[in-house]
Parts: structure tokens; C-alpha cells; sequence
């Protein structure tokens, strides 16, 4: 027979002590951690509570099926209040990201066209491959002036401006300028906010931001301020998108950009595009650079891996005669290498839905309008899941077999990641360019672990040399 809901097992009656001991033991840095070791102590199915959100946790590919066949029409992850609470605080209109209901439907399905249709790719790559190429050249030029024959740094920063850059150029159709030796201060602000943005957040998930603004807290204070910073320079790249629109009367041909398109489409709002295009913007950034930052810190561990992934991307090249659309379809070991990474390395810790029917997971009866999370992070790292987990191993992704509810970095279904095209042909793009051209090494053996700050980053610099072949 079918268990009740209350027999699930967990910590879910003293949500006080829970978060008690959440905060002494630094939880909010380790939640990560502390999900796998949930899911060791109680099995694959638990039920928790901290602060003011209660959820049901689970970890099986197979569950995550159950639990998205039941999203409804409408999926709705968790909420995030103190991003919610920011645009009503500022009366700002929620984007795609913060919508609900039939509202977000129809501006989801316009931006689908536009953002994350396959048939996108093909202006979208030209413009990614230019930004790749600009990498490259700064990067060459950065080893010359180290005077040595490497440069050795923490790649982080050039990340970011390497995805704002790759991102700006989708959104805008032209480039920002990011790669220069002399770079738009407001831009470097732009990026500074965004990790403001998120770390102010953290504490805003156990405590509502409500009772923190009311209080005049710091985190809420930081927030407002990073929202603020996010919200100006976004206002600020699309004012200049719109007025060379109205000015250029022809465009002829050229691929104008996700802003222009949307502008011209004329079918969302001009306050619900700038919504949705600001955090299309505030989304490309840490996302990719992270991602790329472990895949590249993998491959200096991996130094075979690199000329496995070498070969397979000069053949690429030679075959297609450099047609970089054509080449993105000829490099399954690099896509699986971007999988592997998002596998040991996710973004999100977990992808979450209300249910909106009931349902049975791993015999437990859970009624409909309860809150679901899958661990990425922890089914990630299941043995039972993914054999020898802890290993690196990109090739995992080549076997035959479908990979059934397994590989879930950028989330499922019709919620799932509107930049998910962007930033895989981003990062597939950035990963060709730089091992064409440099062999990537570690300084030492250095384990470097996963640390929540809302995106799980890591936990201290990680320190690349980069050689030209
Ligand atoms: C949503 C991951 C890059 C924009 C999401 C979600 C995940 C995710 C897990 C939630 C999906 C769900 O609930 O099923 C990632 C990862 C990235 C990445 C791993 C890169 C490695 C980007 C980029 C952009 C972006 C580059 C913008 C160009 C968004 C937006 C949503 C979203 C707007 C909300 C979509 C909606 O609610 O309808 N992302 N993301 N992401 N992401 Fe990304
Ligand atoms: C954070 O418990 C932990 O892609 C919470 O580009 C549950 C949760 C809910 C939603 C997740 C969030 C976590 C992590 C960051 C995500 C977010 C949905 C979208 C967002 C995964 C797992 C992200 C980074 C977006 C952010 C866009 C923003 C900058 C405008």
C-alpha cells in the first residue's frame, strides 16, 4: 500500500532548531553538502523545512520524471521573494524568469521564437564565434606581456566579461566592448552586481525580505542597491539599441539582435521586453563564465582529455572547412564535456516545482501544491547514478541510451532555461577557440570545492596557466 505523506522521513517539525543549526554550522555556504548528506541518513525521498519553506526532496532520475509529468501547464519553481520583492518595491514589471500563470505562458512562448528556437543558432553562432576569436587574441596577448611563455591567473574576471560580452552581442547585435584593454566602468559594475545580486539573496531565502526591509538590513539594502546597478546599465544598453533602431531605417539582412527583433515583432510590451531582456542579460553572465572556469579547471587536471577533445575538434574543423554551425554539430565529446561539467559542477543545486496534481514517489502518497526538489547537485554524485562519480568523464555522455532524466543542468521542459542555446553554443564556441590555441595546466594538485552562494561557485580562485601550442 501507498505510505501517507507524514510518513516521510526527515527533519521537518522544528523548523526553529533546523534553522538554528543551519546558521551555526554554516549551512547556508554547504547546502549542497548537506543535501547529500540528507539523502545518505534518510534515503531518496525527504521531507525538510527550514525558515519559511517546507519541501519534499528527491534524488532519481526516475522520480524526476514522476515529478515534472505533474508540473502542469503552468511549472512554478520556488519563488524568490527578494527578487519579487525588489520590482515591487521599484514597480518594475517581472520578466520571464519571476512570472506565473497564463502571463508567463504567452511571453514565454514569444521569447521561445526568439531565444531558444534551433533555427536561432545560425545567427547566433557568427556573432559568438567573433566574440571567441577576440578571446583568443587577448589571451595571446596577455601571454607576450607576461614576458614568460604562459600566462598564469585566475580566469574568473575575464570570464565574466568574456560571457557578458558573448551575451550582449545576441541581445544587442553589437558588441559592448568587453575584451578591449579599456573597458565601460559601468559595465565592470554591471558584472560586480550581479554576484552583489545573488550573495544579498542568500539570506533573504530563510528570512523574509519583507521583515528584512522593514528592519533596513544590510542584505536587503544590497540587494536594492544591486537590482538598481543590474536595472540602470540594462535601461542603458537598450536605450541605445532602441534609438540606432529608430534611426537605421534599413537593417538589410543583417541580423539585428534578440532586442530588435522582439521591438519590430511588436507582440510583447516594450516594459515586459525590457524586463525580460534585463534578465536575459543578468542570467548570461555568472552562469557560462562558472561553468567554463570548472570545465577549463578539469582539463588541466585531464591533460589526455585535452588532446582527445583536440583531435576531435581538428577533424571537425577540416571536415566542415571551419563552418562553425556545421562544426557545433561535429564535437559530441565537447558537448559531453559541458554535460560532465554542469554534472559534478551544477549551476543550481536543485530544480523545484509545485505540483499541481498528486502524486506517488518511491511509495509515499504527495498531494498536489507541494514543493518538489530534485538535488541536482547530490543525484550528480550518486554512485548508484552515475558509475565512479567522481571521476571526470566526458565520453560518459557518448554511450547510446538516452541519459533518461539525467542530464538536467539547465532544468526541464517548457520552464527549462530560455538562454540554455546561448549559453551551450557559448561555451561549446569558448571550449574550440581555446584548445585550438593553448594547452591549459594546474598549479599543483588542488581539490577545489562547490560553495553555495544562491549559484554554486567555487569555494576559492582557481589558478590556470595557459600556453600557447
Ligand atoms: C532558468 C541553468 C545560462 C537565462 C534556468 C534554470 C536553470 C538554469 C537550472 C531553471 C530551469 C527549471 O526550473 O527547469 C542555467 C545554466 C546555465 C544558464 C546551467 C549555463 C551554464 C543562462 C543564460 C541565460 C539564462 C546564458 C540568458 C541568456 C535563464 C532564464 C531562466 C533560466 C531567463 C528562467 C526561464 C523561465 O522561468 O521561463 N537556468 N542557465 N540562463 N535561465 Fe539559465
Ligand atoms: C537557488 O533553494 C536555491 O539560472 C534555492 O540565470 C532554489 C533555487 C531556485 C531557482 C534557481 C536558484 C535556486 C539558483 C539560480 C537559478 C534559479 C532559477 C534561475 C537562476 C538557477 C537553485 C539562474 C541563475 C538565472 C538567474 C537570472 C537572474 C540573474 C536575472
Amino acid at each position: 500500500a501507498v505510505r501517507p505523506f507524514s510518513d516521510i522521513p526527515g527533519l521537518w517539525n522544528n523548523q526553529l532548531a533546523n534553522l538554528y543549526t543551519f546558521w551555526k554550522t554554516d549551512g547556508f555556504r554547504n547546502v549542497h553538502r548537506m543535501m547529500v548528506h540528507n539523502f545518505n541518513i534518510f534515503g531518496p525521498i525527504y521531507r525538510e523545512k527550514i525558515g519559511y519553506y517546507e519541501s519534499v526532496n528527491i534524488i532519481k532520475p526516475e522520480d524526476a520524471a514522476i515529478l515534472f509529468r505533474a508540473e502542469g501547464h503552468y511549472p512554478k519553481r520556488l519563488k524568490m521573494e527578494p527578487w519579487t520583492a525588489y520590482r515591487d518595491y521599484r514597480n518594475r514589471k517581472y520578466g520571464v524568469l519571476l512570472k506565473e500563470g497564463e502571463d508567463w505562458k504567452s511571453s514565454r512562448i514569444i521569447l521561445n521564437k526568439e531565444v531558444i528556437a534551433p533555427n536561432m543558432l545560425g545567427n547566433f553562432v557568427p556573432l559568438l564565434d567573433e566574440v571567441g576569436q577576440d578571446f583568443v587574441s587577448r589571451v595571446h596577448k596577455k601571454i607576450e606581456r607576461s614576458g614568460q611563455d604562459k600566462w598564469t591567473t585566475d580566469l574568473s574576471h575575464e570570464l565574466f566579461k568574456y560571457a557578458l560580452e558573448s551575451v550582449g552581442s545576441v541581445l544587442y547585435g553589437e558588441r559592448l566592448g568587453l575584451l578591449l584593454d579599456y573597458i565601460d566602468p559601468e559595465a565592470q559594475r554591471f558584472i560586480h552586481c550581479i554576484t552583489l545580486m545573488f550573495q544579498s539573496t542568500l539570506p533573504m531565502l530563510y528570512i523574509p525580505p519583507g521583515l528584512l526591509r522593514l528592519l533596513r538590513a544590510t542584505p536587503w539594502k544590497e540587494h536594492v542597491e544591486a537590482w538598481d546597478g543590474i536595472f540602470s546599465h540594462a535601461d542603458y544598453c537598450i536605450q541605445k539599441t532602441y534609438r540606432r533602431l529608430r534611426q537605421e531605417s534599413s537593417m538589410k539582412g543583417k541580423y539585428p539582435g534578440v532586442l530588435a527583433s522582439l521591438l519590430l515583432m511588436d507582440k510583447l510590451s516594450i516594459e515586459d521586453i525590457k524586463a525580460s531582456i534585463t534578465e536575459l542579460m543578468a542570467g548570461g553572465v555568472d552562469t557560462t563564465s562558472i561553468t567554463l572556469l570548472w570545465t577549463l579547471y578539469e582539463l588541466a587536471r585531464h591533460p589526455d582529455l585535452q588532446e582527445e577533445l583536440r583531435a576531435e575538434i581538428a577533424a571537425a574543423r577540416t571536415s566542415t572547412q571551419g563552418d562553425m554551425v556545421q562544426m557545433l554539430k561535429r564535437v559530441p565529446l565537447v558537448k559531453g564535456a559541458i554535460k560532465e561539467t554542469l554534472r559534478l559542477h551544477p549551476v543550481a543545486v536543485s530544480l523545484q516545482r509545485y505540483i499541481t496534481e498528486d502524486i506517488v514517489i518511491q511509495n509515499y502518497h504527495i498531494p498536489a501544491g507541494t514543493l518538489v526538489q530534485l538535488g541536482l547537485y547530490a543525484m550528480g554524485r550518486d554512485h548508484r547514478i552515475f558509475p565512479w562519480p567522481e571521476q571526470y568523464l566526458p565520453s560518459r555522455w557518448l554511450s547510446p541510451g538516452g541519459h533518461y532524466f539525467q542530464a538536467l543542468g539547465f532544468g526541464f521542459g517548457p520552464r527549462q532555461c530560455l538562454g540554455r542555446r546561448i549559453a551551450e553554443a557559448e561555451m561549446q564556441i569558448f571550449l574550440i577557440h581555446m584548445l585550438e590555441n593553448f594547452r591549459i595546466e594546474k598549479q599543483r594538485q588542488v581539490e577545489v570545492r562547490s560553495s553555495f552562494q544562491l549559484i554554486l561557485l567555487p569555494e576559492k580562485p582557481i589558478l590556470l596557466s595557459i600556453r600557447p601550442l
